[in-house]
């Protein structure tokens, strides 16, 4: 098994000057393999504007930049892929649109059906949550670790976690096999900062 990397998640609204400030900050405290620009509640126009600004900081790092649900957007901005969910344009669309190159990872929230679905169609990587509560998003659908367990055994298809982790639980989640762990509030509110989370979030999952 390879080792567990981090996925970080935007806020869902940010002052753009300020958050480029804590991408930095947080790309500075060591590995995150992707961010995922996660604007729900914003019109396109300000999703691309931010995207113009954010993903140049994490290609500078090296960091994947993928955006949430548009794939639409993630193409006009070049992002490196795109997360679909299951309300969103399906999978085989995407991947029309956005071609071979790009990552798509797709949302399966606590089921093994969408997951094999999702992998045989060509994911790039399935999604399972939530395993803990959050106040990043409704959600309704709780995932648990012997999921990953499961996944992990059976499929070559990475598994990316998400819903509550923290530098509380995040070792816990990485040890039942997530690939990546997809963490917003876990590092932007962090008390000692997100640079802080990231390096202590690597140090519990390596
Ligand atoms: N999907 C399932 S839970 C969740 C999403 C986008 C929120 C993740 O945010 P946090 O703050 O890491 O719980
Ligand atoms: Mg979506």
């Amino acid at each position: 098994m390879s080792e567990t990397r981090l996925y970080l998640i935007t806020p869902n609204q940010f002052d753009l000057d300020e958050f480029s400030i804590s991408l930095k900050e947080a790309l500075d405290g060591g590995d995150v393999a992707s961010v995922q620009l996660r604007m729900k509640d914003s019109s396109d126009e300000d999703i691309i504007k931010a995207a113009k600004v954010l993903m140049p900081i994490c290609h500078s790092s090296d960091v994947a930049f993928i955006i949430n649900d548009s794939v639409e957007i993630a193409k006009k901005v070049g992002a490196d892929g795109v997360h679909i969910g299951q309300e969103d344009l399906r999978y085989k669309e995407a991947r029309e649109i956005l071609g071979s190159n790009h990552i798509i990872g797709v949302t399966c929230h606590d089921s093994k059906h969408l997951a094999m679905s999702a992998g045989e169609q060509g994911a790039d990587y399935v999604a399972f949550g939530a395993f803990y509560p959050t106040t990043t998003k409704i959600t309704t659908r709780v995932a648990t670790p012997e999921l990953l367990n499961w996944w992990q055994d059976l499929f070559e298809i990475p598994c990316v976690a998400i819903g509550g982790i923290n530098a509380e639980n995040a070792a816990s989640i990485a040890d039942a096999g997530a690939d990546f762990l997809a963490i917003c509030s876990g590092v932007w509110d962090y008390p000692k900062g997100p640079r802080a989370a990231v390096k202590k979030l690597n140090q519990l999952i390596k």
